[in-house]
Protein backbone atom coordinates (compact mmCIF):
# COMPACT_ATOMS: atom_id res chain seq x y z
CA UNK A 1 0.00 0.00 0.00
CA UNK A 2 1.46 3.50 -0.83
CA UNK A 3 1.11 5.92 1.36
CA UNK A 4 -0.67 7.98 -1.34
CA UNK A 5 -3.24 5.41 -1.85
CA UNK A 6 -3.97 4.77 2.09
CA UNK A 7 -4.19 8.41 2.24
CA UNK A 8 -7.04 8.47 -0.06
CA UNK A 9 -8.84 5.60 1.21
CA UNK A 10 -8.78 7.49 4.90
CA UNK A 11 -10.18 10.60 2.79
CA UNK A 12 -12.84 8.50 1.35
CA UNK A 13 -13.88 6.90 4.78
CA UNK A 14 -14.06 10.04 6.70
CA UNK A 15 -15.95 11.71 3.75
CA UNK A 16 -18.73 8.33 3.95
CA UNK A 17 -18.45 8.95 7.81
CA UNK A 18 -19.42 12.55 7.79
CA UNK A 19 -22.21 12.16 5.41
CA UNK A 20 -23.42 9.49 7.23
CA UNK A 21 -23.81 11.81 10.68
CA UNK A 22 -25.09 14.51 8.35
CA UNK A 23 -27.97 12.64 7.39
CA UNK A 24 -28.63 11.78 11.12
CA UNK A 25 -28.46 15.00 12.44
CA UNK A 26 -30.83 17.09 9.71
CA UNK A 27 -33.97 16.45 8.04
CA UNK A 28 -34.30 17.29 4.59
CA UNK A 29 -34.59 21.01 4.71
CA UNK A 30 -35.56 23.48 2.21
CA UNK A 31 -32.65 24.92 0.46
CA UNK A 32 -32.57 29.06 1.45
CA UNK A 33 -33.95 31.43 -1.31
CA UNK A 34 -31.77 32.50 -3.60
CA UNK A 35 -29.92 35.58 -2.96
CA UNK A 36 -31.34 38.85 -4.75
CA UNK A 37 -31.49 42.15 -4.16
CA UNK A 38 -28.99 44.91 -5.76
CA UNK A 39 -25.72 44.96 -4.28
CA UNK A 40 -25.25 48.02 -1.81
CA UNK A 41 -22.50 50.88 -2.15
CA UNK A 42 -19.08 50.81 -0.47
CA UNK A 43 -19.24 52.07 2.73
CA UNK A 44 -16.77 50.19 4.04
CA UNK A 45 -15.76 47.29 5.88
CA UNK A 46 -17.54 45.74 9.24
CA UNK A 47 -16.97 42.31 10.57
CA UNK A 48 -19.92 41.81 12.95
CA UNK A 49 -20.13 39.29 15.71
CA UNK A 50 -23.32 37.24 16.65
CA UNK A 51 -23.29 34.69 19.47
CA UNK A 52 -26.60 32.31 21.07
CA UNK A 53 -27.07 29.54 22.97
CA UNK A 54 -28.04 26.70 20.21
CA UNK A 55 -25.78 24.25 18.10
CA UNK A 56 -24.07 23.98 14.85
CA UNK A 57 -27.57 21.63 13.49
CA UNK A 58 -30.32 23.96 14.75
CA UNK A 59 -32.54 25.87 12.35
CA UNK A 60 -31.63 28.84 14.67
CA UNK A 61 -27.84 28.38 13.55
CA UNK A 62 -28.35 27.47 9.64
CA UNK A 63 -30.56 30.90 9.32
CA UNK A 64 -28.04 33.21 10.78
CA UNK A 65 -25.40 31.35 8.17
CA UNK A 66 -28.11 32.49 5.24
CA UNK A 67 -27.97 35.80 7.28
CA UNK A 68 -23.91 36.17 6.79
CA UNK A 69 -24.42 34.96 3.38
CA UNK A 70 -26.94 37.67 2.03
CA UNK A 71 -24.75 40.32 3.84
CA UNK A 72 -21.83 38.98 2.74
CA UNK A 73 -23.03 38.68 -0.95
CA UNK A 74 -24.58 42.42 -1.34
CA UNK A 75 -21.68 44.09 0.32
CA UNK A 76 -19.50 42.54 -2.19
CA UNK A 77 -17.87 40.55 0.82
CA UNK A 78 -17.86 44.05 3.41
CA UNK A 79 -20.14 43.17 5.88
CA UNK A 80 -18.93 39.68 6.94
CA UNK A 81 -20.63 37.69 10.08
CA UNK A 82 -19.06 35.78 12.60
CA UNK A 83 -21.18 32.93 14.23
CA UNK A 84 -20.72 31.55 17.57
CA UNK A 85 -23.29 29.15 18.74
CA UNK A 86 -23.48 26.55 21.89
CA UNK A 87 -23.55 29.92 24.34
CA UNK A 88 -19.62 29.78 23.60
CA UNK A 89 -19.67 33.87 23.91
CA UNK A 90 -21.96 33.85 27.14
CA UNK A 91 -25.80 32.84 27.94
CA UNK A 92 -28.69 34.93 26.76
CA UNK A 93 -28.82 37.61 29.26
CA UNK A 94 -25.18 37.92 29.31
CA UNK A 95 -24.86 38.37 25.48
CA UNK A 96 -27.83 41.07 25.73
CA UNK A 97 -25.76 43.60 28.59
CA UNK A 98 -22.72 42.66 25.66
CA UNK A 99 -24.60 44.44 22.97
CA UNK A 100 -25.52 46.95 25.69
CA UNK A 101 -21.93 47.67 26.25
CA UNK A 102 -21.06 47.23 22.57
CA UNK A 103 -18.64 44.16 23.39
CA UNK A 104 -20.67 42.07 21.15
CA UNK A 105 -22.67 43.20 17.77
CA UNK A 106 -25.87 40.84 17.79
CA UNK A 107 -27.69 37.78 19.69
CA UNK A 108 -30.59 35.75 19.28
CA UNK A 109 -31.81 34.81 22.61
CA UNK A 110 -35.59 33.58 23.40
CA UNK A 111 -38.33 36.65 23.94
CA UNK A 112 -38.53 35.08 27.80
CA UNK A 113 -34.75 35.84 28.15
CA UNK A 114 -35.85 40.08 27.25
CA UNK A 115 -38.44 40.68 29.29
CA UNK A 116 -36.17 42.83 31.82
CA UNK A 117 -36.27 45.29 28.56
CA UNK A 118 -39.57 44.93 27.03
CA UNK A 119 -42.02 43.54 29.44
CA UNK A 120 -45.05 43.23 27.32
CA UNK A 121 -42.99 40.33 25.59
CA UNK A 122 -43.92 38.46 28.53
CA UNK A 123 -46.97 37.61 26.71
CA UNK A 124 -45.55 34.93 24.83
CA UNK A 125 -44.71 33.16 28.04
CA UNK A 126 -48.36 32.75 28.94
CA UNK A 127 -49.13 29.13 29.04
CA UNK A 128 -51.52 27.62 26.06
CA UNK A 129 -52.03 31.25 24.34
CA UNK A 130 -51.00 30.23 21.13
CA UNK A 131 -53.42 27.13 19.70
CA UNK A 132 -51.56 26.72 16.77
CA UNK A 133 -48.05 26.95 14.73
CA UNK A 134 -50.15 29.34 11.93
CA UNK A 135 -51.75 31.66 14.61
CA UNK A 136 -48.40 32.12 16.18
CA UNK A 137 -46.70 33.13 13.20
CA UNK A 138 -49.31 35.90 12.36
CA UNK A 139 -48.95 37.42 16.04
CA UNK A 140 -44.81 36.84 15.25
CA UNK A 141 -45.70 39.44 11.88
CA UNK A 142 -48.37 42.10 13.79
CA UNK A 143 -48.14 44.91 14.54
CA UNK A 144 -48.63 44.36 18.15
CA UNK A 145 -45.16 42.42 17.71
CA UNK A 146 -43.72 45.22 16.00
CA UNK A 147 -44.33 47.49 18.72
CA UNK A 148 -42.20 45.25 20.87
CA UNK A 149 -39.56 45.33 18.57
CA UNK A 150 -39.63 48.94 18.61
CA UNK A 151 -39.97 49.24 22.80
CA UNK A 152 -36.31 48.14 22.25
CA UNK A 153 -35.36 51.68 21.70
CA UNK A 154 -32.97 53.39 23.91
CA UNK A 155 -32.10 49.93 25.83
CA UNK A 156 -28.85 49.89 23.67
CA UNK A 157 -30.42 47.18 21.75
CA UNK A 158 -32.08 47.26 18.18
CA UNK A 159 -34.23 44.31 17.95
CA UNK A 160 -34.97 43.65 13.87
CA UNK A 161 -37.25 40.57 13.88
CA UNK A 162 -38.60 37.58 15.47
CA UNK A 163 -38.60 34.30 14.15
CA UNK A 164 -39.59 31.07 15.38
CA UNK A 165 -37.89 28.76 18.77
CA UNK A 166 -41.25 26.73 19.16
CA UNK A 167 -43.81 24.96 20.81
CA UNK A 168 -42.16 23.98 24.23
CA UNK A 169 -42.53 20.15 25.45
CA UNK A 170 -41.83 18.73 29.04
CA UNK A 171 -38.53 16.22 28.96
CA UNK A 172 -37.16 14.54 31.87
CA UNK A 173 -34.87 11.35 33.63
CA UNK A 174 -37.66 10.39 36.01
CA UNK A 175 -40.76 8.96 34.94
CA UNK A 176 -43.15 9.25 32.09
CA UNK A 177 -45.24 12.57 32.11
CA UNK A 178 -49.04 12.43 31.20
CA UNK A 179 -50.89 14.62 33.79
CA UNK A 180 -49.95 17.48 36.40
CA UNK A 181 -50.02 15.06 38.66
CA UNK A 182 -47.16 13.69 37.55
CA UNK A 183 -45.35 16.24 37.64
CA UNK A 184 -45.55 16.90 41.21
CA UNK A 185 -45.53 12.99 42.14
CA UNK A 186 -47.83 12.51 44.45
CA UNK A 187 -46.38 9.02 46.11
CA UNK A 188 -42.78 10.84 44.85
CA UNK A 189 -41.15 13.89 44.78
CA UNK A 190 -42.08 16.74 42.52
CA UNK A 191 -40.21 17.01 39.27
CA UNK A 192 -37.33 19.65 39.41
CA UNK A 193 -37.28 21.18 35.95
CA UNK A 194 -34.79 23.90 34.81
CA UNK A 195 -36.91 26.89 33.46
CA UNK A 196 -35.82 30.03 31.79
CA UNK A 197 -34.70 33.01 34.21
CA UNK A 198 -38.33 34.62 33.49
CA UNK A 199 -40.55 34.66 36.44
CA UNK A 200 -43.92 33.17 34.53
CA UNK A 201 -42.18 30.16 33.49
CA UNK A 202 -41.00 30.17 37.35
CA UNK A 203 -45.36 30.83 37.39
CA UNK A 204 -46.28 27.78 35.45
CA UNK A 205 -44.01 24.89 37.10
CA UNK A 206 -44.57 25.97 40.57
CA UNK A 207 -48.55 25.46 39.47
CA UNK A 208 -47.77 22.35 38.03
CA UNK A 209 -46.22 21.36 41.42
CA UNK A 210 -42.17 20.87 40.05
CA UNK A 211 -39.52 22.49 42.09
CA UNK A 212 -38.91 24.99 39.22
CA UNK A 213 -34.66 25.79 39.03
CA UNK A 214 -34.14 28.96 36.82
CA UNK A 215 -30.68 28.27 35.17
CA UNK A 216 -28.96 29.37 31.60
CA UNK A 217 -29.74 27.35 28.48
CA UNK A 218 -25.80 26.45 28.62
CA UNK A 219 -25.63 24.94 32.03
CA UNK A 220 -28.31 23.05 31.52
CA UNK A 221 -26.92 19.28 30.07
CA UNK A 222 -24.75 19.00 32.68
CA UNK A 223 -27.20 19.79 35.34
CA UNK A 224 -29.26 16.99 34.03
CA UNK A 225 -26.20 14.98 33.64
CA UNK A 226 -25.14 15.48 37.07
CA UNK A 227 -29.05 14.81 38.24
CA UNK A 228 -28.74 18.37 39.33
CA UNK A 229 -32.24 19.03 37.89
CA UNK A 230 -34.41 16.11 36.44
CA UNK A 231 -36.01 17.90 33.75
CA UNK A 232 -36.15 20.88 31.76
CA UNK A 233 -38.69 22.38 28.50
CA UNK A 234 -37.54 23.15 25.24
CA UNK A 235 -39.13 22.70 21.58
CA UNK A 236 -37.85 19.14 20.45
CA UNK A 237 -35.63 20.47 17.97
CA UNK A 238 -33.67 22.12 20.84
CA UNK A 239 -33.28 18.95 22.43
CA UNK A 240 -32.41 17.23 19.64
CA UNK A 241 -29.91 19.20 18.37
CA UNK A 242 -28.31 19.94 22.11
CA UNK A 243 -28.28 16.14 22.58
CA UNK A 244 -30.70 15.89 25.37
CA UNK A 245 -31.92 12.48 24.94
CA UNK A 246 -28.73 11.41 26.10
CA UNK A 247 -29.47 12.27 29.73
CA UNK A 248 -33.28 12.32 29.31
CA UNK A 249 -35.50 9.35 29.11
CA UNK A 250 -38.99 10.73 28.98
CA UNK A 251 -40.78 13.39 26.79
CA UNK A 252 -44.26 14.97 26.97
CA UNK A 253 -45.99 16.49 24.38
CA UNK A 254 -47.14 19.72 26.50
CA UNK A 255 -46.59 22.70 24.17
CA UNK A 256 -47.45 24.79 26.82
CA UNK A 257 -45.72 28.11 25.80
CA UNK A 258 -44.77 29.08 21.93
CA UNK A 259 -41.42 31.24 22.68
CA UNK A 260 -39.84 33.17 19.88
CA UNK A 261 -36.26 34.42 19.29
CA UNK A 262 -35.46 37.90 18.87
CA UNK A 263 -32.48 38.72 16.32
CA UNK A 264 -30.92 41.68 17.89
CA UNK A 265 -28.34 44.00 17.03
CA UNK A 266 -26.01 46.32 19.87
CA UNK A 267 -27.33 50.11 19.21
CA UNK A 268 -23.84 51.38 19.34
CA UNK A 269 -23.02 49.19 15.89
CA UNK A 270 -25.99 49.72 13.69
CA UNK A 271 -25.16 53.66 14.60
CA UNK A 272 -21.72 52.72 13.42
CA UNK A 273 -23.54 51.60 9.84
CA UNK A 274 -24.23 53.60 7.00
CA UNK A 275 -28.21 53.52 6.60
CA UNK A 276 -27.62 52.16 3.31
CA UNK A 277 -26.17 48.92 5.47
CA UNK A 278 -29.32 49.47 8.39
CA UNK A 279 -31.32 48.83 5.75
CA UNK A 280 -29.23 45.92 4.34
CA UNK A 281 -29.18 44.32 7.82
CA UNK A 282 -32.75 44.83 8.34
CA UNK A 283 -33.48 43.20 5.28
CA UNK A 284 -31.20 40.26 5.76
CA UNK A 285 -32.98 40.02 9.52
CA UNK A 286 -36.43 39.46 8.08
CA UNK A 287 -35.35 37.29 5.00
CA UNK A 288 -33.46 34.80 7.15
CA UNK A 289 -36.29 34.88 9.90
CA UNK A 290 -38.79 34.16 7.04
CA UNK A 291 -36.37 30.97 6.40
CA UNK A 292 -35.88 29.81 10.19
CA UNK A 293 -39.43 29.53 10.26
CA UNK A 294 -40.00 27.60 7.70
CA UNK A 295 -37.40 24.92 8.30
CA UNK A 296 -38.27 25.17 11.77
CA UNK A 297 -41.20 23.79 10.96
CA UNK A 298 -39.37 20.99 8.92
CA UNK A 299 -37.31 20.27 11.74
CA UNK A 300 -39.83 19.75 14.55
CA UNK A 301 -42.09 16.95 13.85
CA UNK A 302 -38.67 15.41 11.95
CA UNK A 303 -36.87 15.98 15.73
CA UNK A 304 -39.64 14.31 17.56
CA UNK A 305 -39.50 10.81 15.45
CA UNK A 306 -35.80 10.92 15.90
CA UNK A 307 -35.78 11.04 19.59
CA UNK A 308 -37.72 8.07 19.59
CA UNK A 309 -35.32 6.28 17.47
CA UNK A 310 -32.37 7.45 19.83
CA UNK A 311 -34.68 5.83 22.52
CA UNK A 312 -36.73 9.01 24.11
CA UNK A 313 -39.86 7.50 25.67
CA UNK A 314 -42.41 10.56 24.35
CA UNK A 315 -46.00 10.56 25.55
CA UNK A 316 -48.23 12.24 23.53
CA UNK A 317 -51.40 13.85 25.24
CA UNK A 318 -54.82 13.72 24.05
CA UNK A 319 -57.24 17.72 24.48
CA UNK A 320 -58.38 15.94 27.78
CA UNK A 321 -54.98 15.70 28.88
CA UNK A 322 -53.56 19.36 27.56
CA UNK A 323 -56.98 20.73 29.51
CA UNK A 324 -55.77 19.05 32.57
CA UNK A 325 -52.57 21.13 32.73
CA UNK A 326 -54.30 24.54 31.23
CA UNK A 327 -56.30 23.91 34.16
CA UNK A 328 -53.88 23.73 36.67
CA UNK A 329 -51.73 26.81 35.18
CA UNK A 330 -55.06 29.13 35.35
CA UNK A 331 -53.52 30.87 38.44
CA UNK A 332 -50.75 31.92 36.30
CA UNK A 333 -53.05 34.23 34.33
CA UNK A 334 -54.64 35.30 37.22
CA UNK A 335 -50.92 36.53 38.88
CA UNK A 336 -49.65 37.71 35.70
CA UNK A 337 -52.52 39.25 33.40
CA UNK A 338 -52.72 42.49 34.78
CA UNK A 339 -48.42 42.75 35.18
CA UNK A 340 -48.56 41.51 31.33
CA UNK A 341 -51.42 43.73 30.37
CA UNK A 342 -55.12 42.75 29.84
CA UNK A 343 -55.47 44.91 26.40
CA UNK A 344 -52.31 43.16 24.94
CA UNK A 345 -53.46 39.15 26.16
CA UNK A 346 -56.55 40.21 24.51
CA UNK A 347 -54.92 41.84 21.03
CA UNK A 348 -52.66 38.46 20.93
CA UNK A 349 -55.83 35.95 21.55
CA UNK A 350 -57.91 38.09 18.54
CA UNK A 351 -55.37 37.99 16.23
CA UNK A 352 -54.83 34.21 16.76
CA UNK A 353 -58.56 33.33 17.00
CA UNK A 354 -58.60 35.20 13.95
CA UNK A 355 -56.13 32.75 11.88
CA UNK A 356 -58.42 29.69 13.34
CA UNK A 357 -61.35 31.93 12.09
CA UNK A 358 -59.75 31.24 8.66
CA UNK A 359 -58.99 27.63 8.82
C1 LIG B 1 -30.79 29.32 23.68
C2 LIG B 1 -32.06 29.59 24.47
C3 LIG B 1 -33.01 28.46 24.36
C4 LIG B 1 -34.20 28.68 25.26
C5 LIG B 1 -33.88 28.20 26.66
O1 LIG B 1 -29.85 30.31 23.97
O2 LIG B 1 -33.11 28.86 27.35
O3 LIG B 1 -34.41 27.17 27.06
O4 LIG B 1 -35.30 27.99 24.77
O5 LIG B 1 -33.39 28.34 23.05
O6 LIG B 1 -32.66 30.81 24.01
Amino acid sequence: MTPRWSHAVALTGAAILSLGIAQAQSPELSAPPAIDGEVVGDHGSHTIRMGFGLSEGSPQYLSSRYFADILEQRSEGRLTVQVFPNSQLGDDVQMMEMLQTGTLDMTYPSSSAATSYVSELAVFDLPFLLPSREAAIEVLQSEAAQSMLDAFEGSGIKALTFSENGYRQLSNSARPVASPEDVAGLDVRGLTVRTMENPVHLAIWEALGANPTPMAFGELFSAMEQGVVDGQENPWSTILTSNFQEVQDYGSETRHVYTPFVMMMSERTWDRLHPDYQALVQEAARQSAAYEIQISAEYDDWAREQLEERGMQITRLDDAQIAAFQEAVQPVYEEWAPEIGEELIAEIQQIAASVADDQ
